[in-house]
């Protein structure tokens, strides 16, 4: 299975076993000393799952390089005794570790950041101090030091962060390095900062040792480098000593999204191949690659040697091995939804994954083999119930998962044919054929009533029967028109809408909505009909790389002459007009999460959907929806359909009244137990956890 990504690659010190490497991800716990214990069994568990080499989250090389106050270090003896914990945990799993040198220059959040030159970045607070030529040559040694040190504590090697516009990325490029003296200027000059560091990296670390740099190939931003200039970089820093080239993508300021789950697979990938084309040492390619035949196809392309992937291994630490035994339709694949992760990183909690709750909890959240298997009832098949039906199977109960409906995977089968939400399907294909592995009973299309449920005499029912939507029936004039529909009547193809749409509610599945109406890309489904939407392996199709790059103005051309990549977007014809209103006042999606909400803001920008706050809804009429705007004015907006997205009801008929003495434990979870918005996080991880203790 996948040969090119199984061929081991020679660095003539040494090999690496294959071509997989799990990418840099700070996690927040290499932020405090007493984490490193977790942080080892986190590594050493995707060690097991047989990926060739890894890579810590970025470790700043001295103080002003922090990414937040008391970030991660590698300064002191003590240091090199905590990251010992993480390299033996590697090491004893046969996997190479590599630990990231990240300066955050002006993006950190603390008050001593430098920078080329004294230019605030859009994204933090803190205005940096330019740094004098002795900074630089200072912050040099700290790297080298910083290398040394990192070699002392067992790794194979470090990575130094060049990308996603900090410090060094912030010198290579005029965006912000406005310098006149050596370090700006042209090229040359400003990348004699970067090649310096690596140069003493390299002296100081040894022969036998890799080095990694991260390269932005394509800045994304305004003044950034054209691809000329980045393949002048490439080659000094491979002569300066690199061993491996990453591959970085965009600057974080960047307003082209570059890990959202919108971003087609591979998306970048022709970059990175064009730098391959002009240095002799390996190539990695990253970014939104999450399944094995992506991935088999670049390094069998040719357009890369190796694979990076982030937060795929978060979601599946045993990726490597599934794949390498035929096991693709096994893996947990990412979703690239952030909300765990990265949303987690600016948040200041700790990384973990949504579609899989044990990432970075790996001594906490454990799934232990029972000695007493029990019979359990799952009641509902969404995520919620699908998690906790997967965690008691494996742990060997004998489980039964009932379904009212005839698919499993709940909302996400709805999530999954909104346009640049496809890879929702994914985790319902990874549920259903785990559950059919572990031999769960599934059993669809019935509807439980609490006596069935006495009779078949269960140790545990775990209530997983999740939400409908909110109606406005009886609360509205004119809610019950056939013309108004809810979410879920019109994603499952059940109802359609004209070329008018007002939706009352922007939440995020009013975002969602509003995008699906708008795409152009998106699946007609009433079109698709029913039928196919029930059918658990439909994938609706992806946006492609070409029609992305066109719709967020991103070059094709990979000999790019533009500054940073940037082309002028494509102007949008939005298929339909619509309007997204809420009834607070205020800008619409400021409630979404912070690394993917932007883009979803973005969309329906671009995509002219009118947007309403402050909304107070009056009735509906067959002449379209009646409001008093947020100016107390009346006003009808003239809409033929109307999609009602104005939050969930929780279910719960079946769990037993208080004071009632069913012979069975009952738990409650997921949206059964919380509406509120809708969360996949909390739904599959309250399954998890229940799961994990009966
Ligand atoms: N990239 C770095 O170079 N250094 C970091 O410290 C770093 N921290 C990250 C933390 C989180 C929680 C996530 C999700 C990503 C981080 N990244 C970091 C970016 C990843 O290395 C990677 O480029 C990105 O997730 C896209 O690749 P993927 O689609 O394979 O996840």
């Amino acid at each position: 299975h996948y040969p090119h990504l199984f061929e081991p690659l020679d660095l003539g010190f040494t090999t690496l076993k294959n071509r997989l490497v799990m990418g840099s991800m700070h996690t927040g716990l290499e932020d405090r000393f007493y984490n490193y214990g977790k942080l080892a069994a986190y590594f050493a568990e995707r060690a097991k799952g047989g990926v060739a080499m890894m890579i810590t989250g970025g470790i700043a090389p001295n103080r002003e390089g922090w990414l937040s106050p008391v970030g991660g270090t590698m300064n002191t003896k003590a240091d090199v005794i905590n990251h010992q914990r993480v390299t033996r945990a590697a090491h004893k799993y046969d996997s190479k570790i590599i630990m990231q040198i990240l300066h955050s220059g002006r993006y950190g959040y603390q008050p001593f950041v430098v920078s080329s030159s004294p230019i605030k970045s859009p994204i933090s607070p803190f205005k940096p101090r330019k740094m004098s030529i002795k900074n630089i040559e200072q912050t040099v040694k700290d790297y080298a030091r910083c290398a040394k040190l990192a070699k002392q504590a067992g790794y194979d090697g470090v990575e130094i962060m060049g990308s996603e516009g900090y410090l060094l990325n912030q010198f290579l490029s005029r965006h912000v390095n406005k310098r006149t003296d050596e370090y700006g200027g042209d090229i040359q000059n400003r990348m004699k900062f970067a090649v310096d560091v690596v140069k003493a990296v390299r002296e100081a670390a040894g022969e036998d040792f890799i080095i990694l740099f991260r390269l932005s190939v394509i800045d994304l931003v305004k003044d950034g480098n054209v691809m000329d200039e980045v393949i002048t970089v490439a080659k000094a820093l491979e002569e300066a000593g690199v061993t491996i080239m990453n591959t970085g993508i965009g600057w974080h300021e960047a307003r082209i999204p570059t890990i959202v789950t919108s971003v087609p697979r591979a998306a970048f990938v022709d970059f990175t191949a064009e730098i391959k084309k002009h240095i002799n040492i390996p190539m990695m390619a990253a970014n939104r690659i999450n399944m094995p035949e992506t991935a088999e196809e670049i390094v069998a392309s040719g357009q890369a040697d190796m694979i990076q992937m982030a937060r795929p291994f978060l979601a599946d630490a045993h990726w490597v091995n599934k794949a390498k035994n035929g096991q693709a339709d096994r893996i947990n694949t990412c979703i690239a939804c952030n909300q765990a992760c990265l949303d987690h990183t600016f948040a200041n909690k700790r990384s973990t994954c949504l579609v899989n709750p044990q990432a970075c909890y790996e001594t906490e959240l454990v799934y232990k083999k029972t000695k007493k298997p029990k019979k359990v009832a799952v009641i509902g098949g969404g995520v919620a119930g699908m998690s906790a039906a997967h965690v008691a199977a494996l742990r060997g109960h004998k489980v039964t998962l009932f379904e009212a409906k005839d698919i499993l995977g709940g909302q996400f089968n709805y999530a999954k044919v909104i346009p640049g939400k496809e890879e929702f399907f994914e985790t319902i294909r990874y549920y259903i054929n785990e559950l059919e592995h572990l031999g769960v009973e599934i059993k669809l299309n019935t509807k439980v009533d609490k006596a069935m449920l006495e009779k078949a005499k269960f140790h545990h029912v775990i209530v997983a029967t999740g939400v409908v939507p909110r109606s406005l029936a009886g609360k509205l004039e004119g809610a019950d028109l056939p013309q108004v529909m809810s979410y879920a009547e019109l994603l499952s193809g059940e109802k359609s809408v004209g070329d008018t749409v007002a939706v009352i509610g922007a939440g995020g599945i009013g975002f969602d909505v509003s995008e699906y109406l708008t795409a152009k890309h998106g699946q007609p489904l009433d079109e698709l009909g029913p039928e196919l939407l029930k059918d658990p392996s439909y994938r609706p199709k992806a946006q492609s790389v070409s029609e992305w790059r066109e719709e967020w103005g991103v070059t094709s051309d990979t000999d790019y002459q533009t500054e940073g990549g940037l082309i002028k977007p494509e102007a949008i014809k939005p298929i339909r007009q619509v309007y997204l209103m809420q009834r607070t006042k205020g800008r619409l999606g400021s409630g979404l999460n912070k690394t993917s909400g932007w883009v979803h803001r973005a969309h329906i920008k671009s995509h002219g959907v009118i947007q309403v706050s402050g909304a107070q809804y009056d009735k509906i009429t067959n002449e379209g929806v009646w409001i008093t705007n947020n100016q107390g004015q009346t006003q009808l907006l003239r809409v033929d359909s109307v999609v009602v997205c104005a939050g969930q009801e929780s279910v719960v008929e079946l769990m037993p009244n208080v004071g009632d003495a069913p012979d069975a434990q009952y738990h409650l979870i997921g949206g059964a137990k919380l509406a509120a918005e809708l969360d996949a996080k909390r739904a599959i991880r309250d399954g998890a956890e229940v799961a994990a203790a009966i």
